[in-house]
């Protein structure tokens, strides 16, 4: 690192630095988590993709609200940024009906307050896109809380502008992805506010670790959805019958390989960069 940075946090699978001048450093690792668990054997450029498809989103949607990106070094994994008062909200957008939102709906029929229709199928088409924000829970388990307690916790006047945005992003991103054979069927955004109090996203977006990618092209509603990124993993663990508590299973050296290139084909088929490129020069995703 060329200038003086000191560590200020560590998440499952990204530190976190300080920088002169009220900047951050995120740099996101080749470590992959699965079923909660951070696995022993790394994702070689995952980190690299996560850092490269994170600076294309934010070079698009300028036009939707400001970012923090200030530069991507030409390791390819740091992002410089702006230090934001961060909001105490994770601000999820579903387009489509699993994970926690189906475990809710289909307890109460309803997600974070959104009344949905009657007999949803799991992994459906949402008729349309819904923000369902969550506290951030120390635990990595964020709970799902209604619209009314978001706006408790920032404000109305904020809460109103933060939905409005994160479903802005969703439907500019879900779009892009779709025309491209990749469902994002949800995704959580981080939002700060700046000096001036203005809105800014914030941390990584629209990345697979961030969000659900799945593959268009076997999508079936009715039944759980493959990763498009770490079904692979998933598969082997599945079978190694790994009871899912620390530490899980090496990886093989086969579902590295073949979990790599699909990090590699997401950061090809939404950026339309060849990852090669990438890696000669960063700076490529955002012109
Ligand atoms: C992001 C996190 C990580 C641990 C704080 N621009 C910003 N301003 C203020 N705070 C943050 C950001 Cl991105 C911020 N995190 C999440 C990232 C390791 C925690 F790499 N925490």
């Amino acid at each position: 690192m060329s200038e003086a940075a000191v560590h200020v946090g560590s998440g499952k699978v990204r530190e976190l630095y300080e920088l002169p001048d009220d900047r951050l450093l995120l740099v996101a690792s080749d470590r992959i988590s699965t079923f909660d668990v951070v696995l022993p054997t790394e994702i070689p450029d995952k980190g690299r993709v996560l850092t490269g498809l994170s600076g294309f989103w934010f070079a698009r949607t300028k036009h939707i609200v400001a970012n923090h990106l200030l530069a991507l070094r030409d390791d390819g994994r740091s992002t410089e940024c702006r230090r934001l008062e961060m909001l105490p909200i994770e601000c999820v957008v579903r387009g489509y009906i699993t994970g926690s939102g189906w475990k809710d709906y289909h307890a109460t029929g309803e997600v974070c307050g959104h009344r949905l229709p009657e007999g949803m199928r799991e992994s459906e088409r949402l008729p349309d896109p819904i923000f369902t924000p969550a506290t951030k829970a120390q635990s990595g388990h964020d709970e799902n809380i209604t619209r009314d307690e978001a706006a408790e916790l920032v404000g109305r006047d904020r809460f109103d502008e933060v939905e409005r945005i994160a479903l802005e992003l969703y439907r500019f991103a879900s779009a892009h992805a779709e025309a491209r054979g990749i469902i994002l069927a949800d995704t959580k955004f981080e939002l700060g506010v700046d000096g001036d109090g203005a809105l800014v996203l914030a941390d990584e977006a629209l990345t697979p670790d961030s969000s659900r990618f799945w593959p268009a092209d076997s999508y079936a509603p009715g039944r759980s959805q493959p990763s498009f990124d770490k079904q692979f993993v998933r598969d082997y663990c599945e079978s190694v019958g790994w009871d899912k508590t620390y530490p899980g299973p090496e990886l093989p050296d086969e579902v590295v390989a073949e979990t790599r290139a699909k990090y590699v084909e997401a950061f090809g088929r939404l950026t339309g960069i060849s990852f090669d490129d990438y890696l000669g020069d960063p700076d490529v995703v955002l012109r």
